[in-house]
């Protein structure tokens, strides 16, 4: 495994989400990324920085060119320390700007696609990109749930440009509503996803069972939600099961949108799933042996995420 990281995750710093018209503290903070490299050092797995120069283009391929002009001139345009709430090319009241909001985002972005043209060469068949500001929740011109730019789905589109066959196994506690429907329409790159049912859980508005995909892309969505009662084992049969519609799917590569906001005492999520669990759900995912790019997104309780990122990485090995 090849873990990377963009050298200015820690530019953005939100400091407050508004839930229900009330600050409150915002979850999505720097020090998640910095607990996932320590453990990745104590592993002894390699880590490396980009610290590349990155022209909007790279995102361009999938958003719209309103929204990213409209991100990069209001950051510009905030101070320091301070923290601005868009009225526009939004979803949700969590998703605030800050000055460099738009350039760790664009980094964010930049990473993932990277990781997938890493992917690529076969030297790896592993590649762990801890991507921040996380990136499921982004739509083409819209911001949402501490997202900003889709990384998942930017590097899922590098690595099928139309010809191989991507799957991408979304396993953070929320629906990616964003890759969702930036892949709705397409056949070329299968969208699955377990998360908790969005009868009770952000962002409420998909991730049923009964969107499939539509037109081209009719049978390449999946979504297992599942309840607030979930156990370890029920988790564990539905992975397997979204695994088994992968392997019909028959893809080239894989992108895990890979959150630890599943863990049963996350802040914000909590899917009934233990610490050694994350093993499990590791092997599970790695025994089914495709060249897979893991794509960082969500989980919050940053005292555990030393743990439960360490008992993923070291379970995950391909042969
Ligand atoms: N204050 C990701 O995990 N709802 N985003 C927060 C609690 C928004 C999560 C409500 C959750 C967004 C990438
Ligand atoms: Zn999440």
């Amino acid at each position: 495994m090849l873990v990377i990281y963009a050298n200015d995750y820690h530019l953005h710093v939100p400091k407050y989400e508004i839930y229900d018209g009330k600050k409150t503290p915002h979850a999505e903070q720097p020090d998640r990324i910095a607990r996932i490299i320590e453990s990745a050092r104590t592993l002894d797995i390699d880590v490396r920085e980009f610290n590349d120069p990155v022209p909007f283009e790279i995102v361009s391929k999938l958003h719209e060119k309103s929204y990213i002009d409209y991100l990069r001139n209001k950051c510009s345009e905030i101070r320091s320390e301070e923290q601005l709430m868009p009225s526009v090319f939004i979803k949700d009241t969590y998703t605030p700007l800050m000055r460099h909001t738009y350039e760790a985002s664009l980094k964010s972005a930049n990473l993932a696609v990277q990781g997938s043209k890493e992917l690529k060469t076969g030297k790896q068949k592993v590649i762990y990109a801890l991507c921040r500001p996380p990136g499921h929740h982004a739509e083409k011109d819209a911001m949402s749930g501490y997202c900003y730019f889709n990384n998942a789905a930017l590097a899922a589109n590098e690595l099928s440009m139309g010809e191989k066959k991507v799957a991408i196994l979304d396993i953070d506690y929320h629906h990616g509503n964003g890759t969702q429907k930036l892949f709705y329409d397409r056949n070329d790159v299968f969208y699955v996803s377990i998360h908790a049912e969005p009868e009770h859980a952000f962002p409420y508005s998909s991730g049923f069972a009964d969107e499939k995909g539509a037109n081209k892309g009719k049978g390449f969505n999946l979504n297992i939600p599942m309840p607030p009662e979930t156990t370890p084992a029920l988790y564990i049969s539905n992975l397997e099961k979204a695994l088994d519609s992968i392997k019909s799917f028959n893809p080239d590569y894989l992108v895990v949108s890979l959150g630890y906001d599943t863990y049963e005492d996350d802040p914000i999520g909590g899917l009934g799933i233990d610490e050694d669990s994350y093993k499990e759900i590791s092997r599970v995912i790695s025994g089914r042996g495709y060249p897979t790019l893991l794509i960082q997104e969500g989980g919050y309780n940053i005292e555990k995420l030393g743990v439960l990122s360490k008992n993923f990485m070291q379970c995950f090995t391909i042969t």
